[in-house]
């Protein structure tokens, strides 16, 4: 997978460099290119933003940088929307507060992609009209980390990357691990426990120390289901969780 960033803050992620999506990097696994939005000024004091028109708080991000800095790593490559296929060109994301909230379904979709280009916002946000222009050329999506406001979409990127990279087949050493973690069966993880089999007074459940594999799998489960019942009863009435996208709704198409 190619993945793009542009941003005013490229040093937010040499932090990229390290660990599993580091390894994955150097393997080749994942292509990393990290723009400076700077580079794509041609004033003398490299602004790329302005004040918003209306009137109101704060700045806005000028279009222009915006649009030779994605010009360049689009390329003229024309992309055909909605092709349904996973080659069908590059994928642009902006975070934004006003975006589908990212969740698991979106970072397995997004795995499947070839190209991925990260738009990081700052200020009170880009010019409108840079979206409304790449949604007729690729296909476009503005994507929440969650009901938060964030400075800009540097954060929101840097957790994307890893929810989405760690699902690129060879990025994590286990992949067993990869189906047993939460969500990925729509319930929440059991707890673990490991060595020392009593600390602090606390008992590591007996069920665990049994070897009874059949007991160990069962109170795992039941684990799971009273943890989400407690904690997110929202996982379990499905009815009640909005679709991940279009594609993926059970619903009949309009
Ligand atoms: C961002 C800002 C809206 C005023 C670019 C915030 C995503 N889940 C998320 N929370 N916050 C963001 C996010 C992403 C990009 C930008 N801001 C700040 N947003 C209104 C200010 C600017």
């Amino acid at each position: 997978m190619r993945i793009d960033i542009v941003t005013i803050f490229p040093e937010f992620f040499d932090v990229l460099d390290l660990s599993l999506l580091g390894k994955a990097r150097q393997s080749g696994l994942i292509e990393l290119g990290v723009h400076n939005l700077r580079d794509h000024t041609h004033d003398r004091h490299h602004s790329v933003d302005d004040t918003p028109y209306g009137g109101g708080a704060g700045m806005v991000m000028k279009p222009e940088p915006w649009g030779d800095a994605l010009d360049a790593i689009l390329g003229d490559a024309v992309t055909v929307k909605n092709a349904g296929t996973h080659d069908d060109g590059p994928i642009l994301l902006f975070p934004s507060p006003a975006g589908d909230q990212f969740n698991q379904a979106m970072a397995r979709e997004l795995s499947l992609e070839q190209h991925l280009v990260f738009g990081c916002g700052r200020y009170e946000g880009i010019d409108q009209r840079v979206v409304d222009h790449y949604e007729s050329r690729s296909r476009v999506r503005l994507v929440s980390l969650g009901d938060y406001v964030l400075n800009g979409g540097e954060v929101a990127v840097m957790a994307m990357i890893e929810a989405i990279g760690r699902l690129i087949p060879g990025v994590v050493g286990n992949p067993e691990s990869l189906v047993e973690e939460s969500h990925e069966d729509g319930l929440l993880e059991y707890p673990s426990y490991t060595k020392p089999a009593s600390w602090r007074g606390l008992d590591v459940p007996p069920v665990l120390l049994s070897g009874n594999h059949g007991a160990i799998s069962a109170w795992r489960r039941q684990q799971q289901i009273e943890r989400t019942e407690r904690v997110r009863p929202d996982l379990l009435t499905p009815e009640l969780q909005p679709p991940a996208n279009a594609k993926a709704s059970t619903s009949p198409r309009r």
